[in-house]
């Protein structure tokens, strides 16, 4: 781990060296359904055009989220107590932790925990300026893997982990379960881990959101193509790839993918990868769950749901997970 001082921000680096990123995407692109880690989405311009996918009008989530925050922030804040240090994996929803912070009570630090550096360090020089009394310890870190908790200078009394977004919703459930095991391990008694959770709804209304008429959902799958060519000197023509999303019923979840659009070959890291017409590379799943699915994947973390907070139609859910037993 690497600490980098800026003027008033210390960030503490984990970020994945490139040459791990290159072996990530090679192996994922050999298997026989060839895929790519979701989580490389997220570059410069990968974050700007997710921003952006949260205000389109068919991306339901994230409004739905807010108008829940803004409703029960305060109750919220209760539930969790006073002195808190938040750590929250994912750096880009500072409107809805804004809500949190401001509803809680006492000293609290703050640690945003983000794999792009640029956008990390952008949303933590802005939560400094809006909150001058609040310690903010940005980390650098692919939070799905173990890192270490900075110590702030004040005295907090609890570490709350806050996943909002539904970000867990890109976990399979494996996943979900191992990344909560993880989640669990930055917490203590006496706190928890406050999660946004996408709920199971209609088709109608799940495939539009992810195939937004203004085309920025695309843009933001294609943008993976021009990452690595940019990052890994790869020669992806992403205008021979195309973005498809739909519901998968079976599993509970948006499949999104990158089809080929003709048969191509592609050089990345002096590897060839070829792709069939209409083969296609899958980017990410989206999985949406429903509250007994989800508090039985929590509880093979060894964690309690005890509160739920939802909007009128239940399309989305803020969930306070506990430490239970075992796990
Ligand atoms: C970050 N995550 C919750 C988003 C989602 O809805 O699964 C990522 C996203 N992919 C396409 N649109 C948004």
């Amino acid at each position: 781990m690497q600490i980098t001082q800026m003027p008033s921000l210390t960030l503490h680096d984990y970020h994945p060296r490139a040459a791990d990123m290159r072996e990530e995407i090679l192996s994922s692109l050999r298997a026989p359904q060839k895929t790519l880690p979701c989580k490389y989405f997220y570059d410069m311009r990968g974050s700007q055009l997710f921003d952006a996918i949260c205000e389109q009008p068919e991306y339901y989530l994230t409004r739905t989220e807010l108008e829940i925050m803004e409703a029960r922030a305060a109750e919220m804040a209760i539930v969790l107590g006073p002195d808190v240090l938040l750590v929250e994996p994912g750096s880009g929803t500072s409107l809805k932790t804004r809500l949190l912070l401001d509803n809680l009570s006492g000293t609290c630090a703050y640690v945003p925990v983000d794999i792009s550096r640029a956008h990390l360090m952008a949303a933590a020089d802005r939560m400094n300026r809006l909150y001058p009394d609040l310690e903010v310890l940005p980390v650098c870190a692919d939070f799905s893997q173990p890192f270490e908790l900075p110590r702030p200078r004040s005295h907090t009394a609890r570490s709350v982990v806050y996943f909002p977004g539904s970000t867990i919703g890109n976990f399979e459930p494996d996943a979900v379960v191992r990344l909560l095991k993880q989640l669990r391990r930055l917490t203590g008694p006496g706190s928890g881990l406050l999660i946004g959770v996408d709920m199971h709804k209609d088709k109608a209304v799940l495939e539009p959101a992810y195939n937004d008429s203004a085309g920025v959902t695309a843009a933001f799958n294609l943008n993976l193509l021009h990452r690595l060519n940019r990052e890994l000197g790869s020669d992806f023509d992403a205008s021979r790839f195309q973005h498809r999303a739909s519901y998968n019923a079976t599993e509970g979840r948006i499949e999104m993918h990158l089809v080929s659009l003709e048969n191509q070959s592609v050089q990345i890291a002096g590897e060839i990868f070829r792709f069939r017409k209409n083969e296609y590379i899958v980017t990410e799943y989206s999985y949406k769950h429903t509250l007994p699915g989800f508090t039985a994947l929590a509880a093979k973390a060894g964690l309690v749901v005890k509160r739920v907070w939802t909007d009128e139609r239940r399309w989305f859910s803020v969930q306070y997970l506990g430490i239970g037993t075992g796990g």
